[in-house]
């Protein structure tokens, strides 16, 4: 599935490869072992898209999201492995500047729903991190949290469903549209 992820950024394929040799020391064929170790794997580098699957401990799974300077996250994809029951999201601000410059959230919504929460987001203002109150269209949000902060959010996988896909996104003014990712369950 990660390869099938990967061809939507057709045109770089060439420029991909590369890549792939530069990150994990190994030739292309390596990333179908990546895929299935993904109890202990981690990040498969594209650029500046990061797949990623979530850590398998047990039915807790877990993954650690980077919140970075130029409002990107990293990874840019998670896979969530199916037998995971719930899910924790640590978000990490690798930044320096304050939650009030430039804070960083993670909100996670179905992707055919990601215009409308993120508008309806920046009317609630910053009293509630510019996520709508009560937003039933928001599975999962972490606090919104400055330079050098950290924070996590848990939330039961079942949730969400095969197939579906899912946005993640900073809530933060101006943030949001470069700052995305997507998941999926795998
Ligand atoms: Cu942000």
């Amino acid at each position: 599935m990660l390869l099938a992820k990967f061809s939507l950024f057709g045109a770089r394929t060439r420029a991909l490869n590369l890549t792939f040799v530069a990150c994990l020391g190994a030739p292309i064929p390596g990333l179908a072992q990546v895929a299935e170790h993904a109890g202990t794997m981690s990040m498969v580098h594209a650029g500046d898209d990061v797949s990623a699957i979530a850590k398998v401990l047990g039915d807790a799974c877990q993954i650690d999201v980077q919140g970075r300077p130029g409002k990107k996250f990293s990874p840019t994809h998670i896979s969530v492995p199916s037998t995971c029951k719930t899910l924790t999201v640590q978000l990490i601000h690798t930044g320096r500047k304050p939650k009030t410059a430039a804070g960083h959230n993670w909100v996670l919504v179905r992707e055919s729903d990601v215009h409308a929460a993120i508008a309806d987001g920046l009317t609630a203002g910053p009293d509630y991190d510019w996520v709508k109150p009560g937003d039933e269209r928001v599975i999962a949000k972490t606090a919104m949290i400055g330079g050098g902060e950290r924070t996590s959010v848990t939330f039961d996988v079942s949730k969400l469903s095969r197939g579906t896909a899912y946005t993640y996104y900073c809530s933060f003014p101006t943030h949001a549209e470069m700052m995305r990712g997507t998941l999926s369950i795998e």
